[in-house]
Order: C-alpha cells, then sequence, then structure tokens
C-alpha cells in the first residue's frame, strides 16, 4: 500500500495520488450495488475500512484478546502494549505533548458530553456563557443546552453568513467575562465549512477563555496540529477517520485535564478504594472506567498508520482537487442549489433541487448504486438558518475518483427526468 504517484509528479493532486491502487485496499468499495459498482459518497457518515485495520481486528481477537492494564499473563501483556503502542500512534498523528492527553472515549459524542460533564459542571455557574456556532452538530449542541439547563447558564450562538462561514466579528462580540467555554465544529458535517479554528482560539484565549473544538468531520481531510492550533479540547471519531466505530478520542491539556474531576466511576479509573474513600487513577486513566474498547483502539491506531502512510497532506490535495471537481460538476445542474460555499471547504457537497425532496434524490442515487446522505445531518438549527429541511449530501474519501463524481452528476440527471 503506498498510493502516492512518487516517481512522476505532474503538479495536478488528481493524478498524483494513485487512486486505483488505494481503492484495492478498501474491499467493501469491490462491488456492485442494485447492479452497478457502487460508488460510496457518505463519508461523512461514516468511512470504509483498508484491509490493514480489517486485519488488526481479526489478528487482535484471533492472537491477543485478553484485558487490559488487569493481568500478569503474557496475552493481557500483549494487549496492554498495543493498547497503549496505539494511544502513541494517536497523539504523534495529532500532535499532542502527552500521552496522558489522549483520553479514549466512544467517539466525538461522548468526548463532549465528557467535557461538559466534568469541566463544565466544575466550572459554569448560574449566569455563565458558552458560546457555540450555527453550524453544529446537534452532538455539540445538547450536552450544552442539558448542562445549561441544570447549571442556569445561557447557550451563545455565533452565526454564519449565507456561504456556510463563520463571522468573526460578531462571535468575537459574544464573548463576555461570564463566557466560560467555546465549543465550535472544525468543519461543519452539513456545509463542508471548514472555520478558521487558529483564530477562533486566539480570540477565545485573548479573553481567558477556553475551546473546544469537534473535529469529527476534520481530522481524516487535513492535517490537523492540536498544539499549532492550541485549543484545550479537540474531539474526533474513529469510524470516520477508516477505523472502527465504537471509538473515538477526547484530546485535553493535561494542567485541564488533571483538573477535572472524573466522567464515570468504577474500574480502571482508581489507584485505591474503600468504601469511605476512593483515590483516582492517573490520566488517562481517570477518564477510562470499565473495560475499554481495546480492539477498537489497536483498529485506530492501525487506520491512523494506514493515513499517516498516504501523507495527510496529500490525502488533503487529492480531495480538495475532487471537491473543486464535483463543485463544478454540480454547478452545470440549474435546478440544483449547493448549500454551503464557503471559501475554506472539505469534501462535501450538500445540496438541494427544485421541487424534489432530498430522500428522493437519495433513493433515486441509491437505485444507480451511489450511496450519499439526505436529511438534516444532525443539525437541524443549521437546516433552518438556511430556510430548508434538509439537504442531499455526497461527501468525499480519498478513495473516490473523478469517475466517481461523473457517475454522481449522470444520476442527478436521472433524477430530474424521473420529476420531469
Ligand atoms: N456526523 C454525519 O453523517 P459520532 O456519532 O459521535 O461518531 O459523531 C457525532 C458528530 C459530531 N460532530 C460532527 C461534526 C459530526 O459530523 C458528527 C457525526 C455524521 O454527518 C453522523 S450524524
Amino acid at each position: 500500500m503506498t498510493g502516492i504517484n512518487t516517481s512522476s509528479h505532474t503538479g495536478d493532486p488528481l493524478l498524483d495520488f494513485d487512486v486505483a491502487k488505494v481503492k484495492e485496499d478498501f474491499p467493501i468499495l469491490n462491488q456492485t450495488v442494485n447492479g452497478h459498482p457502487l460508488v460510496y459518497l457518505d463519508n461523512a457518515a461514516t468511512s470504509q475500512k483498508p484491509q490493514s485495520v480489517i486485519d488488526a481486528l481479526v489478528g487482535y481477537y484471533s492472537s491477543d484478546n485478553s484485558n487490559v492494564h488487569r493481568g500478569v499473563h503474557t496475552l493481557s501483556q500483549r494487549a496492554t502494549d498495543h493498547y497503549e503502542e496505539a494511544r502513541s500512534k494517536i497523539r504523534r498523528f495529532i500532535n499532542a505533548d502527552d500521552d496522558r492527553e489522549i483520553i479514549y472515549v466512544r467517539g466525538t459524542t461522548e468526548g463532549i458530553n465528557l467535557v461538559a460533564q466534568t469541566y463544565g459542571r466544575e466550572n459554569i455557574q448560574e449566569g455563565d456563557e458558552i458560546i457555540i456556532s450555527t453550524m453544529e452538530h446537534h452532538s455539540n449542541i445538547v450536552p450544552w443546552q442539558m448542562l445549561c439547563q441544570e447549571r442556569g447558564a445561557i447557550l451563545k450562538v455565533a452565526p454564519i453568513d449565507d456561504s456556510g462561514e463563520l463571522l468573526l466579528d460578531e462571535y468575537e462580540a459574544l464573548i463576555t467575562s461570564r463566557t466560560k467555554l467555546v465549543s465550535m465544529v472544525h468543519v461543519s458535517n452539513a456545509l463542508g465549512s471548514i472555520i478558521p479554528a487558529k483564530r477562533v482560539v486566539e480570540i477565545a484565549h485573548a479573553h481567558g477563555v477556553p475551546v473546544l473544538l469537534d473535529g469529527a468531520q476534520a481530522v481524516a481531510h487535513a492535517k490537523v496540529d492540536v498544539q499549532d492550533l492550541d485549543c484545550d479540547f479537540y474531539v474526533f471519531s474513529g469510524h470516520k477517520l477508516y477505523g472502527p466505530t465504537g471509538i473515538g478520542i477526547l484530546y485535553g491539556k493535561a494542567d485541564l485535564l488533571e483538573a477535572m474531576p472524573p466522567y464515570q466511576g468504577g474500574g480502571e479509573m482508581i489507584r485505591s478504594v474503600t468504601f469511605e474513600k476512593t483515590l483516582y487513577n492517573v490520566l488517562p486513566h481517570k477518564f477510562e472506567a470499565g473495560t475499554p474498547n481495546i480492539a477498537g483502539s489497536i483498529g485506530l491506531g492501525a487506520a491512523v498508520d494506514y493515513v499517516d502512510a498516504l501523507g495527510m497532506e496529500r490525502i488533503g490535495a487529492y480531495e480538495s482537487g475532487l471537491l473543486e471537481y464535483g463543485t463544478e460538476l454540480l454547478s452545470r445542474i440549474s435546478s440544483l442549489k449547493i448549500i454551503g460555499t464557503a471559501q475554506e471547504k472539505s469534501g462535501i457537497l450538500s445540496f438541494v433541487m427544485d421541487g424534489i425532496h432530498p430522500h428522493d434524490i437519495g433513493t433515486i442515487l441509491d437505485a444507480e448504486g451511489i450511496a450519499i446522505r439526505t436529511g438534516h445531518h444532525c443539525a437541524q438549527p443549521l437546516m433552518d438558518r438556511f430556510g430548508i429541511p434538509a439537504t442531499a449530501r455526497a461527501s468525499l474519501a480519498f478513495y473516490n475518483t473523478k469517475e466517481d463524481l461523473d457517475a454522481l452528476a449522470k444520476a442527478i440527471d436521472r433524477v430530474i427526468e424521473v420529476f420531469s
């Protein structure tokens, strides 16, 4: 597996990436659906898994399956080594400073809930404020609403413009002496907008406010460096990064994590327990109560190895080329409107069509073997902002091709035909 044509650079990222070779690493892509070769364009919902990730899962269960941090026997030590090696790989992948800052969680949703229930409960009092943006996924809205309800705190929403760009001045104007946290999506799942995350953090920090970034749609598509971003928390899901479901990462700066109370109580998160008192374990174990998703962590480590070998910069360049190509194709369809046209965009093509419900678009595309997502994308307030109930969304990964996008455009012509 390399997928990178290093011998003859053409300067065209679409040509410099050997996508045919890369696709061979993803067995699921080699099938027909409804009589057509599968075109998988639902990568923002979940991405497909390379053989190396599947092998890592099978390898773990075939050779090493055992509980971690508990046994002196060989299998347990092997499982623990692999589990902790994966943590180190993930730490390097996002350039965190220390393995202690990498907390295994179930996914983005659990990572945000963890921060809300620990940092939030500890630091947010009546009348305090939390700032999010219009573009949030429900998982970066509801946990804060729950906390605000409990505490009598206030949730403020930074607006966006019609292209889907965050209005930085209006965001800054929302910050007051009562603002205790900013929690924002790094890349919008419904629009593809990439927020100026570094600037968002700088502005918040200038007011002494910590920042959580929801990186669910960012980590698989561009190099993320948490130290460069200087964010205080960063969360993402393994399954959108070519890894297994049920595993994700909460990154937090060590001093913040140290000061936070634990999330759940149970085994593993303790140093000692008596009926009178429990002493908590050190980081990261303080936040990892119970038997963790060992196979998932190891699988995520293998996914990180895979994308590292391809190179995040090359992945980003290739996907940008694809996005440009797809945007151009869809823009030619007069009855179609792209929702989300920010200057800085990740590989998401959300669109609506005159008089045709997105679900009908999705159904007809499925009959052509094309998988997209339709609906509100768990971002209902964002749909309200655009005055629409739903969009059809094609979302890209590095194993997609220009031909996939040609097939999408052709199938959209078919949708128009059916409804004319
Ligand atoms: N978005 C989509 O189709 P979980 O479910 O915990 O792995 O990820 C939640 C989540 C949080 N933030 C953003 C920006 C997301 O995109 C998602 C998941 C999927 O867009 C499923 S709703």
